[in-house]
């Protein structure tokens, strides 16, 4: 699949995949068509050697105003236990390479759980972050309340959840959700510099060390630190490491081959 309707992909920089959610005028509203593009352009990338991140953004306006409420409004709950929604979702937590989220404008319900998925995220100060299924009688129902919980804690949670609180840029960034926020004319350039720095970095290394930090969201500390070990161990079966350790020792840049 690749004539897309719902996002746009392109590869601004060597090494950086690019997808933008594409539906402006539903305000990025994640449709099933949407989520199944995003999934397949992703998995591309995941699979193709010359990309090393990817980041996914919407526009300055909406990162995301969530899942498309009139494509779920009369699904009964057995037609939503079947639908495969579930499936696109599963497929992005399996993304290997690292995804940046670039969120700018509404960052809401489903589009927050979205970002929060990916492994950084980035944001605009017009940025606002929110969970307001309470609004239209459910829950979050893609991780976030477990993943806003785990990134702000739990009071804050609360209200965001239970009282749809908005959370500001700044509010994100002090909670932990975000990891910096610019200005709104750069967060999509900083997304991409951002990706193209990991992008020039050790690949096998930095695909262990994305899974490594995801584990410690699952694991308990000691079991946490026995999975790190066993994937910093594997690296030293990698020709990268080989040639990382002889490069610093003879002062000269590593020349990284991704294997
Ligand atoms: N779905 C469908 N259409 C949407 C939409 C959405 N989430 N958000 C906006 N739109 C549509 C509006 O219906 C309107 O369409 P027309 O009337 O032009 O046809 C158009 O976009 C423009 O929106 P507004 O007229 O409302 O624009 P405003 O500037 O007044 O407001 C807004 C913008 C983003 C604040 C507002 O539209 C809004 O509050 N939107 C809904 C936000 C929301 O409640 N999000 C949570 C949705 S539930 C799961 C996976 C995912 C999920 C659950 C489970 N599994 C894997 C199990 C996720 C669930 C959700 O996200």
């Amino acid at each position: 699949m690749s004539d897309y309707q719902d996002i746009l992909v392109e590869t601004p920089i060597p090494g950086v995949g690019l997808i933008r959610l594409n539906r402006p005028k539903a305000w990025n509203a994640l449709r099933r068509q949407l989520m199944d593009e995003l999934v397949d352009a992703a998995s591309q990338f995941d699979a193709d050697p010359a990309i090393g991140a990817i980041v996914i953004t919407g526009n300055e306006k909406a990162f995301s105003a969530g899942a498309d409420i009139k494509e779920m409004a009369n699904a009964s709950a057995v037609d939503m236990v079947n639908s495969s929604m579930i499936e696109a979702w599963n497929r992005l937590r399996a993304i290997r390479k690292p995804l940046i989220a670039a969120v700018s404008g509404h960052c809401l319900g489903g589009g927050n759980e979205l970002a929060m998925m990916c492994d950084m995220l980035i944001a605009s100060e017009t940025a606002s972050f929110g969970q307001p299924e309470i609004n239209i009688g459910v829950i979050p129902g893609a991780g976030g309340t477990q993943r806003l919980t785990k990134a702000v804690g739990k009071s804050l949670a609360m209200e965001v959840i239970l009282n749809d609180r908005r959370l500001t840029a700044d509010e994100a960034l002090r909670a932990g959700l975000a990891s910096r926020v610019v200005p709104v004319e750069r967060y999509l350039d900083e997304a991409i510099e951002l990706a193209a720095q990991i992008a020039a970095r050790a690949p096998v290394a930095v695909q262990m060390a994305k899974a490594a930090i995801n584990k410690a969201y699952e694991l308990g500390l000691s079991e946490g630190m026995e999975y790190e070990k066993t994937l910093f161990y594997f690296l030293f079966a990698t020709e990268d490491q080989k040639e990382g350790m002889a490069a610093f020792a003879e002062k000269r840049a590593a020349v990284w081959k991704g294997r």
